[in-house]
């Protein structure tokens, strides 16, 4: 049985540095499975981060008006009581420059940053049989190999910039917002174009509307949005937080979606069509993402999606002065929630505006992009001289595979997946031993509160390596069969929902021109996810195959 608790210190051969895992990625996943294996486990850790920072997804979504979704007071650890209540947010949506200070104080008092190699990139991890460990290659030529290999990627790291053709001849300048310049851009005096209209792009159009000369929005698909509310939280909003840390951190775990409220449990037909209104209205005024919480069948009939589906288009058109412009941005094709519900503050008002004007790029899709700026189909040109890409990510798989994974018997993880995702519990991968995918496809991940899924992630990574060390297990992999199983499950509880109808969703790789279409994270709720994980690890990890 090897020595469980001690650190296999790093040592050089052929200049190869060894280590019990290596950790791909500092942002929420990465510094939380590093704690949790060197200073739990005691084992050596090296993590490897492109960034040149913690922070993950903040340290790149610096676009104009980059904000969380989730609430500051559940958007954060919470399995450490003390750093929970010491720190303080100020406002009810936490900005991006607080996350990232929140992030680097973590990193700090956890003394997390002298284990991880910043502006590191991965280029190959390969799995080499015979030592059964991970060889790991960076893009400066460091050569790495451990045990274990945890990837902490995230899921919406991998930039989707469309290729529209004469991009490369554009006079302008162009940013892709998961890609956004630290020393910022100012768009005084800009025409800016700003291509898409999900939940980045709706943060940013009334930000860009305030600094540009002028904005033109390129609406391919409308969107619904819920206004967010956000403002600065009081001492009395505070305390509460710090005095109900057991209570809110236990919600947020017995949710389906990590969200610290709970789903009303009520019909949309339990109420009469008065009580119905006055409930959305109410919703509506509190602002953020509980409104899908007024029903519990919102999103799992159709017609009980409609009522909230058609207040929230009445709204829009109540909000928006001009009719034509209105009718677009309430022209949605998909139920409520079924693509990731965004939240705004004053997305709709902005098109009140002088400088603003949306196009709708369905009706005449973009022809190509001259020198001057954005051309549709019927030859009309939009001079511009900034273009935003808000257009989302090659989500969940894309910053996988960029990773050059290569398993057991020379299986790249491209080709495992070459038809889309497959794993098991969105943990791990048939063919890719002692690999562990935090949040990776398969898993609640996107339709989850990220830390509150991050840190069940983490959690049961590290108790399980913790068992293979202890009973001696050298190798750790998913059975096919266990595989072919969770798949399915995967399906169905998508299909359970009303989640796969919306036929563009990046839930469903839908936005990457060429990605197989499959229902990509798990809808069957975090809580009940949580509770087969802990089922799998009571019954001896079933579906694994453990070898020594
Ligand atoms: O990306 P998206 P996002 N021509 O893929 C359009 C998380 N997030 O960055 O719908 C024209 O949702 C595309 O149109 P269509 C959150 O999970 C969190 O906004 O494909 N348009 C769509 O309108 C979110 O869901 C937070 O027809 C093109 C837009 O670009 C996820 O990140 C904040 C196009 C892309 O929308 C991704 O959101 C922001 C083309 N060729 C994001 N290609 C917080 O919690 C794409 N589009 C803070």
């Amino acid at each position: 049985m090897p020595d469980t608790m001690t650190r296999d210190a790093p040592r050089g051969s052929a200049g190869t540095s060894t280590y019990d895992a290596v950790i791909i990625g500092a942002g929420f996943s990465g510094m939380y499975q590093l704690h949790l294996l060197r200073d739990r486990l005691g084992l050596s850790v090296r993590v490897l981060e492109q960034g040149g920072g913690v922070g993950g997804t903040w340290y790149w979504n610096r676009y104009p008006g980059a904000r969380c979704d989730s609430e500051s007071h559940s958007y954060c650890f919470t399995f450490s009581p003390e750093l929970y209540k010491e720190w303080e947010w100020t406002e009810r949506y936490p900005g991006q420059p607080e996350i990232m200070r929140y992030m680097n104080w973590v990193a700090d008092r956890l003394d997390l940053k002298r284990d991880i190699a910043f502006d590191t990139r991965v280029t190959a991890a390969r799995y080499d049989d015979t030592a059964n460990r991970w060889q790991v290659t960076t893009e400066a030529g460091e050569r790495l190999n451990a045990t274990y290999l945890i990837t902490a990627v995230g899921c919406l790291s991998t930039a989707n910039v469309p290729k529209i053709p004469g991009l490369e001849d554009f006079k302008g300048r162009w940013y892709h917002t998961g890609q956004w310049p630290h020393e910022g851009v100012d768009f005084t005096g800009m025409r800016v174009g700003q291509v898409g209209t999900g939940s980045t792009g709706i943060q940013a159009v009334p930000v860009i509307a305030e600094a540009a000369k002028h904005l033109t929005v390129f609406q391919r698909t409308a969107n619904y949005s819920v206004p967010a509310r956000n403002g600065p939280l009081d001492a009395e909003f505070k305390d509460w937080v710090r005095q109900n840390y057991e209570k809110i951190r236990a919600t947020t775990q017995s949710t389906p979606n990590g969200h610290p409220f709970i789903i009303a449990d009520r019909s949309t037909w339990d109420v009469t069509e008065e009580e119905r209104a006055a409930l959305y209205e109410a919703a509506w005024e509190k602002g953020g993402l509980q409104l899908r919480a007024t029903f519990r069948d919102l999103l799992v009939d159709k017609a009980a999606n409609d009522t909230a589906a058609e207040f929230l288009k009445a709204k829009i058109r109540s909000i928006v002065k001009d009719p034509d412009t209105a009718a677009k941005l309430a022209d949605i094709d998909h139920p409520y929630a079924a693509k990731r519900p965004p939240i705004d503050s004053d997305y709709f008002e902005t098109f009140n505006r002088d400088n603003v004007a949306l196009v709708d790029v369905r009706a005449n899709p973009i022809e190509r992009i001259t020198p001057d700026g954005i051309q549709l189909r019927d030859g009309t040109l939009h001079a511009l001289d900034i273009i935003v890409f808000a257009t989302g990510f090659d989500a969940m798989t894309g910053p996988l595979l960029l990773l050059n994974i290569t398993g057991r018997d020379g299986l790249a993880l491209k080709d495992a997946w070459a038809a889309g995702p497959r794993s098991y519990l969105g943990l791990q991968v048939a063919g890719f031993p002692n690999l562990f995918t935090i949040t990776g496809p398969g898993s609640p991940s996107v339709l989850c509160n990220m830390p509150v899924c991050i840190e069940q992630h983490a959690e049961w990574i590290a108790d399980c390596i913790a068992m293979l060390r202890e009973k001696g297990v050298a190798r750790m992999e998913p059975e096919p069969a266990a595989v072919d199983r969770w798949v399915e499950q995967v399906n169905a509880a998508a299909n359970a929902t009303l989640l796969p109808q919306a036929g563009h969703s990046w839930y469903l790789g839908a936005n990457v021109p060429g990605k197989p279409r499959v229902f990509m994270p798990y809808a069957g709720g975090m809580a009940r996810y949580r509770e087969i994980c802990d089922e799998v690890a009571g019954k001896g990890y079933e579906g694994f195959a453990l070898s020594r």
